[in-house]
């Protein structure tokens, strides 16, 4: 397999955590955003929508959309487990994920942020409050949802799951700009957790081949 990924972004960073937590050997393929990669043709062929990540199964199937990515990872290599085995938790894991991945992460992405600056002329300090706004008001409602008993080291029970597969990207980008995460002390003792763990330290954007 082939993961056409950038260092620093999350969705990328999602599937490297599942890759690794599942053991999966993927040779990595940098598609540098800042230089415009993602909208060139080649990388546009891999996905019309210009967007990282994309993987390229060897039977040359192209796999877009991180979420899905990961749901066919857990398919086809159900070993080890980043779903619970019962309907409810499944659908708790899911939404907890999409409240990361549909809810706050795209009002974030960078397309969106080189609009507001570039278009509508907004301000580098208004840009960072509106980034940081919509990780506080997500968060807000994802520590809530970590009060409820599912809970347990991770997002939801004692093993990671999709939920926190995407709460770690989402958590470095609030460190990245400056997020105050002090009102956060389940998401921060979740966040401890999970960084222990090889498979979430080796997909962090320093750790990656392209990290510049
Ligand atoms: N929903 C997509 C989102 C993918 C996405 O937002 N990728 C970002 C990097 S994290 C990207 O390629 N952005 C390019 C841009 O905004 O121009 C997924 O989960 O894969």
């Amino acid at each position: 397999m082939q993961l056409f990924d950038y260092f620093r972004s999350s969705a990328s960073y999602r599937v490297r955590i599942a890759l690794n937590l599942k053991g999966l050997d993927c040779e990595q393929v940098g598609v540098n955003l800042l230089k415009g990669e993602h909208k060139g043709e080649e990388h546009l062929t891999r996905n019309p929508q210009g967007f990282v990540p994309a993987l390229a199964l060897d039977s040359g199937e192209i796999l877009t959309q991180s979420l899905a990515i990961i749901e066919y990872l857990e398919e086809v290599y159900p070993a080890v487990a980043l779903l619970p085995q019962d309907a409810i938790g499944r659908a708790r894991v899911r939404a907890l994920a999409q409240l990361i991945a549909c809810d706050i992460h795209p009002v974030d992405n960078l397309r969106v942020l080189k609009y507001l600056t570039g278009e509508l002329g907004v301000s580098e300090e208004q840009k960072t409050r509106w980034y940081q706004h919509w990780i506080e008001e997500g968060f807000k409602a994802l520590e809530t949802r970590l009060s409820e008993n599912e809970t347990g080291t991770f997002c939801h029970g004692d093993s990671p799951t999709l939920a926190d597969i995407c709460l770690a990207p989402q958590i470095f980008n609030a460190q990245r700009f400056n997020v105050d995460l002090t009102p956060f002390p389940r998401i921060m003792a979740i966040h401890q957790a999970f960084e222990a763990l090889d498979a979430f330290k080796d997909a962090r954007p320093e750790n990656q081949p392209d990290a510049g």
